[in-house]
């Protein structure tokens, strides 16, 4: 086939035309496809690995094989201080003291029956009451803010009553308490005041599925001691917020230590 000048060149521009768009394609197809991928197993990688947020086997995330949630948040980056007394998500146990342990809060309010807590905690309580009497249920506080001085007092009678192990597993050192924050306060109803007996009344059942929606969290569970440090106890719960107890509650993380990312605290430093 005889072809004219004008049609080899032609021929030509097609031929290299194509072939800069095949090595385009293979070029496409080698690199930039595949980094998507690996980029979503590096942020799968890092929520399991090193977020620490591992939901203990009976949260409700895990229970019965439900998916877990799809969208995890991080908690490796705490919005709030999880060091400072003042901080609604301050984190404290046996390994973490108040700093200074003798702090004292500022903004105390009243909870009624002659107890006080920090004003944004109070204010929830009080919310948290009254949605409970709504429901037919009446709840109050039995102990909230404790200053270090009346810790002693607390600690010691625990120690009388229960010999100094026993009581190290119910009742903080001073300077170890959370009742000290401002944000943790002791609620009864059903007749049950500070005992176990609370958490199967009505009144402590509606506690246990209800205080997270008024930022509030069951800070000692059954089964999670060896983390907390603490026996169970369904009438201790403490004010973090609505954002962080909502995130918890969706994520089926009992402690604060699990969701922080903290080493257990079963016992004092030796
Ligand atoms: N009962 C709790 C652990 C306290 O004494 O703060
Ligand atoms: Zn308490």
């Amino acid at each position: 086939v005889r072809l004219t000048r004008r049609g080899r060149l032609l021929v030509t521009l097609t031929t290299v035309t194509v072939l800069v768009l095949l090595a385009l394609a293979v070029t496409a197809l080698l690199s930039g496809r595949s980094h998507p991928t690996a980029a979503r197993a590096a942020d799968r990688s890092a929520v399991g690995g090193s977020s620490g947020r591992t939901p203990s086997s009976r949260s409700p995330a895990t229970a019965g094989g439900s998916a877990a949630p799809s969208t995890p948040s991080s908690p490796a980056a705490p919005q709030y201080s999880i060091s400072d007394p003042t901080s609604i998500w301050v984190v404290v146990n046996k390994l973490r003291p108040l700093q200074p342990k003798t702090y004292v809060p500022a903004d105390l309010a009243s909870v009624g029956d002659g107890q006080v807590m920090r004003a944004p905690a109070a204010g929830a309580l009080l919310s948290m009451f009254a949605a409970a009497e709504s429901d037919g249920l009446s709840i109050h506080a039995d102990s909230g803010y404790r200053s270090y001085t009346y810790q002693v007092s607390v600690h010691d009678r625990a120690a009388a009553t229960l010999g100094a192990v026993a009581a190290d597993g119910a009742s903080a050192l001073p300077g170890y308490s959370e009742h000290q924050t401002g944000w943790a306060v002791d609620v009864g109803g059903d007749g049950c005041d500070i005992a176990v007996c609370f958490g199967s009344t009505p009144a402590g059942r509606w506690v246990a599925a209800n205080a997270w929606r008024f930022g509030f969290l069951v800070r000692y569970p059954a089964g999670e001691e060896a983390i907390t440090g603490y026996e169970y106890e369904p009438w201790h719960i403490r004010y973090v917020g609505t954002e962080l107890s909502t995130r918890m509650h969706d994520a089926g993380v009992l402690t604060l230590e699990q969701e922080f990312g903290l080493p257990p605290a079963p016992n004092y430093p030796s």
